[in-house]
């Protein structure tokens, strides 16, 4: 088999990389580990930016997302039972929208089936070859059988665990790794969201997130422990237990009910460098991983994929390599910015094993800052919304 654009990863990013591109007359095939109903049971991000927004209506997916996601101008911050609002639209003029991603790579995996894309489930032993001549190729195996796709560039879209960034030789490579002591755990639930806007609490107990994904279906968040499991928590656990991270009047109103989901998520930050090697380019969770306090883990692979996509269309429309030569450090230049801001906000909000009363005064204190100044406001809100592209 030949095409232009081997993808590998069948999750947003080497989605939304094969229909832009499509959409260009530009020829992808796309390899996934898993199956479509895998794909669409792991549930996650909920947050997106503008530039993500703008890139689902490029390439013609943002119908239900546009319909039925919720526009958020603002955020809430509470911390010993009182909360503060973060006015987005009033500090940037943009708002961020609640859809999950869950929805829309349901979105993106219709696309592409409407017009007959070439997407190949359940692959194994994937092995890129090649990709530092100009000549690469992807082997891989369905059922036993072995398969080679020959190819102009590879999109290495294949979360933390997948083969792309390990390809890149360790001479070449640079790893950047922070891994935070603590999980979180969360639970999906058919009640009425506690709030309209997302609460991020910093408690006594703990860091906790009040999200959502529709209006009667709620995504909470607790702060726990690594050695966790989430059989070790009952739904009625976990609904005390958030009880008592935020206000008592948020509390109050809460709507309990069965959890649909319940999973646990290690908290990490993690960067890899350079983010091209010869003509294999790496996007979202296979380059860099944020902890998900920030909400910008889809985020930033959205702004790898609007790089890559733009770097490849004008190769193959105006013989110019000069946006794929610069790939690597224009992505690289964004995710720090978003890496440093997750950090910031995972430090903000969380308790940490070793933290001294000194360190816990500084966390109030930067709360109390964040609370009572404008500027401080204003830059959070800049960042929450998405640095420009
Ligand atoms: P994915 O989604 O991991 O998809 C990679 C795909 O590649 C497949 N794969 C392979 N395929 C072929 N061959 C191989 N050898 C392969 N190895 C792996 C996998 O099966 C998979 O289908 O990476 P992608 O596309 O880069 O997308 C990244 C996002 O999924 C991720 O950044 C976000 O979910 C992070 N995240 C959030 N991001 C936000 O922007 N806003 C949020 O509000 C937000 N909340 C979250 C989150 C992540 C969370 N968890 C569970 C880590 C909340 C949570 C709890
Ligand atoms: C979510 O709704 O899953 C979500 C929202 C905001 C975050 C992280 C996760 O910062």
């Amino acid at each position: 088999m030949r095409t232009q654009v081997c993808i590998i990863g069948g999750g947003p990013s080497g989605l939304l990389l094969s229909q832009l591109l499509h959409l260009k007359g530009i020829d992808t095939i796309v390899l996934e580990r898993k199956t479509r109903e895998y794909v669409l049971g792991r549930v996650r991000a909920g947050v997106l930016e503008k530039g993500f927004v703008e890139l689902m209506r490029e390439a013609g997916v943002a119908e239900r997302m546009d319909k039925d996601g919720f526009v958020h101008d603002g955020t809430l911050f509470a911390y010993d039972d009182q909360q503060f609002r973060i006015d987005f639209t009033k500090h940037t003029n943009t708002p961020v929208i609640v859809y999950g991603q869950t929805e829309l790579t349901r979105d993106l995996y219709d696309a592409r089936e409407a017009v007959d894309g070439k997407l190949i489930f359940n692959v194994e032993n994937v092995s890129i070859n090649d990709a530092d001549t100009n000549t690469p190729n992807v082997t891989y195996r369905v059922d036993g059988v072995e398969h080679r796709i020959d190819c102009d560039y590879v999109a290495g879209c294949d979360g933390f665990h997948g083969v792309s960034r390990q390809t890149i030789p360790s001479s070449v490579r640079r790893d950047y790794e922070k891994v935070f002591p603590f999980g979180w755990l969360g639970i999906l639930s058919e009640t009425p969201p506690v709030s309209h806007e997302l609460i991020y609490s910093n408690s006594d107990n703990g860091f906790a997130l009040c999200s959502m994904r529709n209006a009667n279906l709620s995504r909470y968040y607790i702060q726990c422990s690594l050695s966790d499991s989430p059989d070790d928590w009952t739904d009625e656990a976990f609904w005390d237990e958030l009880k008592r991270r935020i206000p008592e009047e948020v509390a109050d109103k809460l709507v309990t009910g069965p959890s649909i989901e319940k999973s646990i998520a290690p908290l990490r930050s993690f960067v890899t460098e350079p983010m091209r090697w010869g003509r294999l380019f790496l996007c979202g969770d296979a380059a860099h991983i944020v902890p998900p306090t920030g909400a910008k883990g889809l985020n930033t692979a959205a702004s790898d994929i609007h790089y890559l996509y733009h770097g490849l269309v004008h190769l193959y429309q105006d013989n110019d390599t000069s946006g794929l030569d610069n790939y690597s450090q224009k992505a690289l230049s964004r995710i720090w910015k978003a890496e440093r801001f997750s950090w910031w906000m995972t430090n903000l909000l969380h308790r940490f094993p070793e933290q001294s009363a000194f360190d816990l005064k500084i966390q109030r204190a930067d709360l109390e800052f964040l609370q009572s100044n404008d500027a401080a406001q204003k830059a959070l809100a800049e960042n929450y919304v998405g640095l420009p592209y």
